[in-house]
């Protein structure tokens, strides 16, 4: 019985997987093992060979299948740490560097004049980019013979002969969405409009493609002067200084009277400072909306007044942030994009404390 303990415990212990471990239980207390062989043959032996054989081989059987359990445990804690040792990191290692990408000075300036309006009690406003010529031209008392209609300003769609639908432009200002928003809400109505707009010019400081951004204010008594104050506020909270305005009085057909407005800046040694000096930089242009315009968009111009205003994003994006040339601003260039942009987390300021 010691022989056959030895003999089994040793081969348990050598066994070097689980499969082999495995075959050694199989030859060992299988069904035709030699321990399971040897317990048939008590049935032959006498009662008292048996009272001590008996005993004896059950708790060798025991004792073995322990003995694989404890084994097999060990195996597979071995395997275990030796897959640890292969397969182990340093979750502290640093990252791979990954190219991130950068907010455009469009976007962050659009969100940058939008937070300044919004704090001001104006709505965003937005429309189609593909509009009619009514909506862009028509509502806004631009007759058929102006010269913004002329062909060389305006992307008109192509339309296949014999469709005679009317003819649809690029939008050349954001001002149709501000007649659909009259049509849509009424009086009195506090909004600004930023967006994408088209004109057919291409040099140092036209693209085809620019961005706008446009104010309307209707209600019973709006002013010249709150224009005024609004603009000034406007212009101070975006610059972060305090700015004088200038106003000079200028033709749209869409307002009357209509002003250009300046505002206060100096140039030395070739750079525009804003909010200071003696000299003046026209950025915007304004006026009191035209009555047929409050007419087109469904308001009683009898019985609502309002002043509008509309400027370029991109040009004073360049003067806040000192990029020279616009058309950089849509190559796509990455170093540029980088150089210029901003990260997702710099959250545009009203530079009004709030
Ligand atoms: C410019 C001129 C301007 C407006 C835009 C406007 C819109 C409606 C009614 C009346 Cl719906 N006016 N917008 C008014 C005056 C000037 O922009 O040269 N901007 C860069």
């Amino acid at each position: 019985m010691d022989d056959l303990k030895s003999d089994w415990l040793g081969r348990i212990g050598a066994a070097t997987d689980e499969r082999a471990l495995e075959d050694i239980r199989v030859s060992a207390v299988g069904k035709k093992g030699e321990i399971s062989l040897k317990m048939r043959e008590l049935g032959k032996m006498t009662p008292e060979e048996r009272q001590v054989a008996g005993p004896a081989l059950n708790a060798l059987k025991d004792e073995v299948n322990s003995a694989i359990a404890a084994r097999k445990r060990g195996l597979a804690d071995a395997a275990l740490d030796e897959r640890l040792k292969s397969e182990w990191l340093d979750v502290t290692l640093p990252s791979r560097p990954r190219r991130q990408g950068t907010i455009h000075p469009v976007s962050q300036v659009t969100e940058e004049v939008t937070a300044i309006f919004a704090d001001m009690g104006f709505a965003v406003a937005e429309g189609p980019q593909i509009e009619t010529d009514f909506y862009n031209f028509d509502a806004l008392n631009i007759p058929g013979h102006h010269p913004a209609r002329a062909e060389m300003d305006t992307f008109y769609t192509h339309r296949a002969q014999g469709d005679n639908r009317p003819p649809h432009v690029l939008r050349t200002h954001t001002s149709p969405v501000q007649i659909r928003s009259m049509e849509e809400h009424g009086a009195p109505l506090r909004i600004i409009c930023p967006g994408r707009v088209y004109r057919a010019d291409y040099d140092q400081t036209h693209t085809p493609m620019f961005h706008q951004v446009e104010g309307l204010v209707i209600d019973r008594d709006t002013s010249m002067a709150q224009l005024k104050w609004v603009l000034e506020e406007f212009y101070s909270a975006f610059f972060g200084v305090t700015v004088k305005t200038r106003f000079r009085a200028s033709h749209f057909p869409f307002v009357e009277p209509g002003a250009e407005v300046d505002i206060q800046c100096s140039f030395e040694g070739g750079t525009v400072k804003i909010g200071e000096g003696d000299d003046w930089l026209e950025i915007l242009g304004s006026g009191m909306v035209h009555p047929k315009v409050l007419q087109a968009g469904g308001i009683d111009p009898d019985e609502w007044q309002g002043f509008a205003f509309g400027m370029g994003i991109d040009r004073i994006a360049m003067l806040k942030y000192g990029i020279p040339d616009l058309r950089d601003f849509f190559n796509s260039d990455l170093r540029w994009l980088k150089h210029y942009g901003f990260g997702a987390l710099e959250i545009p300021s009203t530079h009004a404390g709030v």
